[in-house]
């Protein structure tokens, strides 16, 4: 499917330091590097479009697009591929509650959540690519699948075996107890009867009454959820990518999964780390669809909300933390770029150089925007005088800044 219009990347002063990234698999921040002189391979889970852009959706794409970026300053090239899960139960479920086709309401929130992301300047994926256009790449996999005997059936559902993966449980590091609980709450069926392990999942889907269902070699059916992402990732990436990504909801099962399934097709390590952003809440919970407790980019826009103070709102928590939304972070927002604009109108100001520094090590650090952001204050007091003399003791300060604050924040300001 066509993803979105991508914004200008302006060149930088400087090349970026090599960027560091935390990888769950391991605990740790671990370097990253182009394997073979390649590009860097990035895959980061995708919308099920049902009811797109929430902040909190906003903040993990957000969060990846700091380190698409911060591998760009740095002089790398990216290849970066996003899915669409735009057939699944949870799409199914609420067009059938509102009474919509569910093909209806997958395209107008994919289309939703293209200009969501258009509006907050997040980079387009070089590929976003729905889970139907790919049901011929999932069946192929299942199939491999199949010849490494990782494959049963229960009833007229096809599993996948976690223990044909030796790897399995190395992406998450859980123990049993903990795989079982997150496979219970999040889409899993550890209690199906027949099942071989009660972690299996399933990879093809028979069909049901009222239910989508497209014909395969194992009879007409849908594709599970895991088994969508490790098809659209193989195919565009290759065996192994540098870095795949979500939010942290989907350690477990969801990466652990496609992990599993790619691992045991290629014979190959399907990530060389797994990078997780952390949940956003609003009201006491995580901002969850089924939950309903959402604040939507598109209302924020339509009522006429600068999407620059939105990024910078959520710009000022790190990628991996979990945080509470509230209504005054983005007054406080506002009120910043605003200082910000002002300080950068005037073109002199404080030294820009530094600052430059700052920000480009501290997003090669384990994407730290809440350090960037606080170097760019800094800058915005010292130019304004709000902390005493105002220093303009830089005459091409702004045109220094300008380009950096877009190229790696994506703030223009
Ligand atoms: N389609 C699947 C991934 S293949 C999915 O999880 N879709 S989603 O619409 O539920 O979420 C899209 C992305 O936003 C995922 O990376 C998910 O981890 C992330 N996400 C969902 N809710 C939140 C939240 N409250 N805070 C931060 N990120 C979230
Ligand atoms: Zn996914």
């Amino acid at each position: 499917m066509r993803a979105w219009t991508a914004p200008e990347l302006p060149s930088l002063p400087v090349v970026g330091p090599p960027v560091a990234i935390h990888d769950t698999a391991t605990g740790s921040v671990v370097a990253t590097a182009p394997a073979d002189g390649a590009e860097m391979k990035l895959y980061v889970c995708g919308i099920t479009p049902y009811d797109a852009t929430h902040l909190g959706h906003a903040n993990t794409y957000i969060g990846f697009d700091l380190l698409n970026r911060a591998w760009r300053s740095a002089g790398l090239d990216v290849r970066y591929v996003q899915n669409v899960t735009d057939v699944d139960d949870p799409l199914l479920e609420r067009a059938t509650k509102v009474g919509v086709d569910w093909v209806e309401l997958a395209e107008r929130e994919t289309e939703l959540f293209r200009q969501d992301m258009h509006a907050l300047r997040v980079l387009a994926p070089d590929a976003l690519i729905g889970a139907v256009e790919s049901i011929p790449l999932v069946i192929a996999l299942i199939e491999r699948l199949q010849a490494a005997g990782a494959i049963y059936k229960v009833e007229d559902d096809l599993y996948f075996s976690v223990t044909a993966d030796p790897a399995f449980g190395e992406e998450s590091g859980y123990d049993r107890a903990t795989m079982l609980r997150f496979f219970g709450e999040r889409g899993g069926d550890p209690d199906r009867a027949g099942k071989k392990d009660p972690l299996d999942c399933v990879v093809w889907r028979a069909e049901r009454p009222d239910e989508p269902a497209w014909e395969s070699p194992f009879g007409r059916g849908r594709p599970g959820w895991h088994i969508e992402c490790a098809a659209i990732a193989l195919e565009q990436l290759g065996s192994t990518m540098d870095v795949q990504g979500g939010g942290s909801d989907l350690v477990f099962p969801h990466h652990e999964m496609c992990a599993g399934h790619a691992q045991v097709a290629t014979g190959a390590p399907y990530s060389r780390a797994y990078v997780h952003a952390g949940m956003v809440g609003y009201d006491g919970e995580k901002m969850s669809k089924s939950r309903g407790n959402l604040v939507f980019v598109s209302a924020l826009r339509n009522s006429d909300i600068d999407p620059m103070a939105i990024r910078l709102a959520l710009l000022r928590h790190h990628y991996r933390e979990d945080w509470e939304w509230t209504d005054d972070m983005l007054w406080v927002a506002v009120d910043d770029v605003a200082r910000w604009r002002s300080a950068l109108a005037l073109g002199a100001g404080a030294p820009a150089a530094p600052v430059v520094t700052e920000v480009l090590a501290a997003l090669a650090d384990d994407l730290d925007a809440p350090r960037a952001t606080a170097a760019v204050d800094a800058w915005v007091a010292s130019t304004l005088g709000t902390d005493g003399l105002a220093d303009t003791s830089d005459p091409d300060a702004a045109a220094t800044l300008l380009p950096v604050l877009d190229a790696a924040l994506g703030l223009l300001l």
